[in-house]
């Protein structure tokens, strides 16, 4: 059978009509992208575990979705190819963000793609990169507190714990298992605005698209003031480290809203944040792209697995320094911003 890259598009449920790389084996296309890595999607058929003669192991094998005409999905779950255009559709915006805004070829680094498992178990509400498969996996949600996860800024969180694993490498604990959380968050926001998608559009509001009326609030998590939340941290103390990394993370989430934007009140595609500083000063942003080139060298050259958030005030000072010099604006704004959150 003759096997080739095909251009084709699909009906997502949160991002609208996307493009998708595909490949034609045979009569039928697959959902498998050769010119991102050969990143692919499949379905793991509500199966949560694999069961031979009575012995089952916690692991969930999928089928890459094929499709006849190369149109996927319908926008809506009653097909079960919609989530997997998201899914798809997720992680060709985390490839090229990173690589056409950083140069990193892939989550490795290598070239090489990772792939996704949708309809993972059931009612299931989370979703997970893991290290062992280079892959993700996406709950259908149980349609109340939330919908199936595969939006944008879910699918860059969950891929940037990949990246994270691969470089600097944050211990899952303490604060520096906040910092890894946080990394996800910021950058699973920058794949968000990177993509400028007009039915997703980019926001300091993490997982927006995926919580239903049971949820009771609009976001999982809000970077502009994380305690919006009811439990994250918008300074830092010497007690943050013994919160989940989920909540610890609130300090890194607002320093890197407060670097890119600025305290104080401010309407963005029509969201409205305001973010307070803990110190009671009040600090100008750097843009967007300047937090992305920072945070991610730090994170790829000078954090390690052990970085606190002491050391990651230390770590971003070093690479603004390296990009912008010492004593330039973007080097005093990092300063500012840390400050501003009680670290420094
Ligand atoms: N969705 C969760 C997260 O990324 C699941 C996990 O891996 N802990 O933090
Ligand atoms: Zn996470
Ligand atoms: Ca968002």
């Amino acid at each position: 059978d003759s096997v080739e890259t095909a251009t084709g598009d699909g009906q997502s449920l949160y991002s609208g009509t996307v493009p998708l790389e595909t490949t034609l084996s045979g009569s039928a296309y697959q959902l498998k992208d050769a010119t991102r890595g050969g990143t692919y999607t499949g379905d793991a058929a509500n199966k949560t575990d694999l069961c031979i003669l009575g012995i089952c192991i916690s692991w969930a094998p999928s089928t890459v979705f094929t499709d006849a005409d190369n149109h996927w999905g319908t926008g809506a779950t009653s097909d079960r190819s919609s989530a997997a255009v998201d899914a798809q559709y997720g992680t060709n915006e985390t490839w090229d963000y990173y690589k056409n805004v950083h140069g990193r070829n892939g989550i490795a680094g290598d070239g090489k793609g990772s792939y996704n498992r949708v309809h993972y178990g059931n009612s299931y509400n989370n979703a997970f990169w893991d290290d062992s498969c280079f892959c993700m996996t996406y709950g259908d949600g149980d349609g109340t507190q939330l919908g199936p996860l595969v939006a944008l800024d879910v699918a860059g969180h969950e891929m940037t714990h990949g990246v994270t694993s691969k470089t600097a490498a944050l211990t899952y604990s303490g604060e520096s298992g906040g910092l890894n959380e946080a990394t996800s968050d910021i950058m699973g926001t920058l794949v968000e605005w990177y993509a400028n998608n007009a039915s997703d559009q980019g926001d300091y509001l993490i997982g927006e698209k995926i919580v239903r009326s049971g949820f009771g609030r609009s976001a999982l998590r809000y970077m502009d003031k994380p305690s919006k939340d009811g439990n994250s941290a918008d300074c830092w103390s010497s007690t943050v480290g013994n919160l989940d990394v989920h909540y610890s993370s609130g300090v890194a989430n607002h320093f890197a809203y407060l670097l890119a934007e600025g305290s104080g009140a401010k309407t963005i595609n029509g969201v409205d944040y305001n973010s307070p500083t803990c110190n009671g000063s009040s600090v100008g942003g750097i843009g967007r792209d300047k937090l992305g080139a920072i945070w991610y060298r730090a994170l790829t050259v000078y954090m390690t697995s052990s970085t606190n958030y002491a050391g990651a005030r230390t770590a971003t000072l070093s690479a603004a320094k390296d990009l912008y010099g010492v004593g330039s604006s973007e080097y005093n704004a990092v300063a500012a911003a840390w400050s501003a959150v009680n670290v420094g």
